[in-house]
Formats: C-alpha cells, structure tokens, sequence
C-alpha cells in the first residue's frame, strides 16, 4: 500500500512516516518544511519527499495510486492561531480543504486527519467522550472542529472514508523545547537536563492527559490500514485515558533527574489555559484496535536515557 502523509517532516508525522515504512509501506511525503526538518526522516527506498505545501499540490505531483493520506501538515499553535488568524486558517482549514479536493481527484478512499482536544474547548465533564459538545476557545480549535465538519461533508458525497484524531497532549522526540507550540513536558525535560529552573503557570494541580507520540503514530497506521466502509466518517480521541497534574508530572521527573537540583517557580495561569483534561478511549480501543503501549513513566524514562 502506497500513503500520502502530509507534515511529514514535523514532529508527529515523521513518527507516522517511520512507523508506515517499517511496517513495509510506500510513503509519499508532502510537506513545506515550515516547521518540520528533512533531518526528522531517514533515507528509505519506500520514501519519496516532495517539499510543497499542500494547498499547492496537485494530481499530477503522484505518479502511482494513493491507498490514504494522513494529513498533518498545519501551523500547530494556538498562540500563532491568534497573532495570525488568516493565515493560520490558510494553513489548517484551506489546507485541509484541499487534500480532501486531492482525494477525490485521485480517487482516495481513506482520509486520517490530525485533529485535536482543542475541538472541545473546556471541558464541561470528564472524562472527555466523543460526543462531548464542541466548543473551541482558539482559532486553532475552531479550524481543527471546522476541518473535521468539511471531511464530515464530503465523506457524504464523495466514496471517502474520514477519520478525524482528536490528538490530546502528545510528547516524544522531536518535539522542540523552544518553539511557540511546545508541549509541557518537552520544556521541562529540556530544563531538567540542563540544570535549569522550571516555571508552572498556576498552581501545578492542572491535568492533562499525556500520550506518546509513538503511540500516536500507531494510531495513524492502524486507521490508515484498517478496511473500513467507505463513505464512512468518524473521530476519536487519541489519549491514554489517564490524566496527571504538572504537580506529578515534575515528581516524575524528578526520579529520572536525580541530580535536578533547581527551583520550581510558579507563575499566573497562561490566558485560556484549561483547568483539567482527561479522554475517554473505548472508541480507540474498540473501533480502532487500539490501546496506548508506552505508560508516561515509561515513556519519559526512555526520553530521559536519551537525554
Ligand atoms: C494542548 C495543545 C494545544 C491544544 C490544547 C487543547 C500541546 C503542546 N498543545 O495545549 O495545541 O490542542 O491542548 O486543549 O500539546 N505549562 C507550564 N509551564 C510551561 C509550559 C506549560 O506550566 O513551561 C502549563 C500550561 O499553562 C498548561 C499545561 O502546562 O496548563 C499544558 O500546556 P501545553 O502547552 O503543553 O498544552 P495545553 O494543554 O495548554
């Protein structure tokens, strides 16, 4: 089977284009390399890289028939969601608009979407279900929610089936420290290993619900790969289920950075921050076959050693 993964170069799709390939797939890359790295791939003799963005692609870029896409490509901040509104959307609507118009041009049956927790705004119950309303706080959420409704729609029309992943807060290699969308745990991961002090804004009791990116991108491949009905549209948090508040999290740090003798500071709650997030999986598990492999402690004791 032959994928498109769009934003491979990125942090997340490069796991999923790791984990394609090893798993004996072809993998056609498109990405503008915006935020992502040529470094984050390997050579491959079932890799092929177009350095494009996706709104400019077009049918004639594949030369040979296109099992699915998962499409990652996007600016993945909220904070860059409300410097840059418009262009933002360009890169996480449009974008997503027109993959969905490369599918049908192509005659794709499978789209893989990466969405996010962010389409549910604050949470008003947890755990945090599929069918929890929607209610995005950042345009970064609304574009996430608006692209899922666009896949909704054309999966209706067109012979496409349409997974939306609504990705909770992943970490794992590659994820950079000190961009403008780091998560958490890689800014005090890259603190600890450099003796440096550590800042939570709010009180620490703050819970999210972690999981790795390898995990992930296990995700990915399964709903790529799973024959599914056409015509069929579908989302699914993509979590462990399990929440800690950064309180905990910092302790478990601590035991695989003993010798981190710095300060916690604390600082006012970031603007729009959200108090506590935790999904519910049974979807995953039972739709997708799916269940998380690596435990956060497991996880960032493997990060640490790599440290
Ligand atoms: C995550 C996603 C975001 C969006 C959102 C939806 C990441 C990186 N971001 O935002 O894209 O999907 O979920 O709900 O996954 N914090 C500190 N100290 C720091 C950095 C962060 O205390 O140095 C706090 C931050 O204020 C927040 C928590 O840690 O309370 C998690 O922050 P985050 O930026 O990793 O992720 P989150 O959940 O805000």
């Amino acid at each position: 089977m032959h994928f498109i993964v769009t934003g491979g170069a990125g942090f997340i799709g490069s796991h999923v284009t790791e984990t394609l390939l090893s798993q004996g797939y072809r993998v056609t890359v498109v990405d503008n390399l915006s935020t992502g790295f040529l470094q984050n791939l390997s050579d491959h003799p079932n890799l092929q890289f177009i350095k494009k963005d996706v709104v400019d692609c077009n049918p004639q870029d594949f030369s040979s028939l296109i099992d699915g896409v998962a499409h990652l490509a996007a600016t993945p901040s909220v904070g860059l969601s409300w410097e840059n509104p418009l262009k933002v959307h360009n890169n996480n609507l449009s974008a997503t608009i027109s993959v969905i118009e490369l599918c049908k041009q192509l005659n794709i049956p499978k789209l893989v979407f990466a969405s996010s927790a962010s389409v549910y705004g604050n949470p008003i119950k947890l755990p945090i279900l599929e069918s929890h309303p929607t209610d995005p706080i950042s345009p970064y959420g609304l574009q996430k929610l608006v692209s899922e409704q666009y896949g909704q729609l054309f999966a209706e029309t067109l012979p496409l089936s349409f997974i939306a992943l609504r990705i909770f807060n992943v970490f794992g290699p590659r994820q950079l420290p000190n961009s403008s969308y780091s998560g958490v745990l890689s800014i005090f991961l890259n603190s600890m290993r450099q003796g440096q002090p550590i800042t939570i804004y709010g009180d620490g009791s703050q819970t999210r619900d972690f999981i790795y990116v390898k995990d992930v991108a296990n995700v990915f491949t399964q709903a790529l790969t799973l024959p599914l009905t056409l015509g069929q549209y579908k989302s699914y948090n993509v979590a462990t289920g399990h929440s800690v508040s950064l309180l905990e999290l910092v302790n478990i740090l601590k035991i695989w950075f003993p010798q981190w003798n710095s300060t916690v500071n604390f600082a006012t709650p970031r603007p729009g921050d959200i108090q506590h997030s935790r999904a519910e999986i049974s979807n995953l598990v039972s739709f997708l076959n799916f269940y998380p492999q690596f435990s956060l402690d497991v996880a960032i004791g493997m990060l640490a050693q790599t440290y």
